[in-house]
């Protein structure tokens, strides 16, 4: 298989939500098949349609082999080795490591949808993802640079470097 450009969005607003972030990077950069292209600045950000503490965002370019299920399983394993639990909708979190983007494909299937939903309306994932691939497109929304204007009202702040 020709290795895709993938991006992966991470999130935390549980423990130390900065540690978790890099762990989860290393954790990605070492998948089978798959190598590290760039990562984003860690965000601070409110949460969105959420409750609880700020989270810490980023975003992860790859380039991988592995297929989009077998991506969402590592995914999974990840979160899961991490504590992740699900008590109710949007609940805190000590990671969610999302698939936003895979290629230009489009995935709908009761497990997965690609791209992320609701990547547009969120400055944490936009923002982040523009940093790294300014000129990106989807492969239904168009430029994704277009959609800038729509998330400039949520509270969110660029970190500095650890
Ligand atoms: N994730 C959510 C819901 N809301 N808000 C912020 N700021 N960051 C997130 O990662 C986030 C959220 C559901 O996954
Ligand atoms: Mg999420
Ligand atoms: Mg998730």
């Amino acid at each position: 298989m020709t290795p895709e450009r993938v991006f992966v969005g991470l999130g935390a607003n549980l423990g130390d939500a900065r540690a978790s972030l890099e762990r989860a990077r290393s954790a990605l950069a070492s998948l089978p098949g798959t190598r590290q292209v760039a990562v984003s600045p860690h965000f601070r950000s409110e949460p969105v349609d959420a409750d609880g503490p700020d989270y810490l965002n980023a975003v992860v370019e790859l380039e991988t082999a592995l297929a989009p299920g077998a991506l969402w399983q590592a995914l999974q394993s990840i979160e899961a080795t991490h504590g992740r639990e699900r008590p109710y909708r949007n609940a805190p979190r000590t990671l969610d490591l999302d698939l936003l983007l895979y290629g230009q494909r489009v995935i709908d299937t009761p497990a997965l949808t690609v791209p992320h939903p609701r990547l547009a309306q969120r400055a944490f994932v936009l923002l982040p993802l523009l940093l790294l691939a300014p000129d990106l497109v989807h492969p239904r929304l168009g430029p994704l640079d277009a959609f800038r204007p729509a998330v400039a009202g949520q509270r969110i702040e660029r970190l500095p470097p650890a």
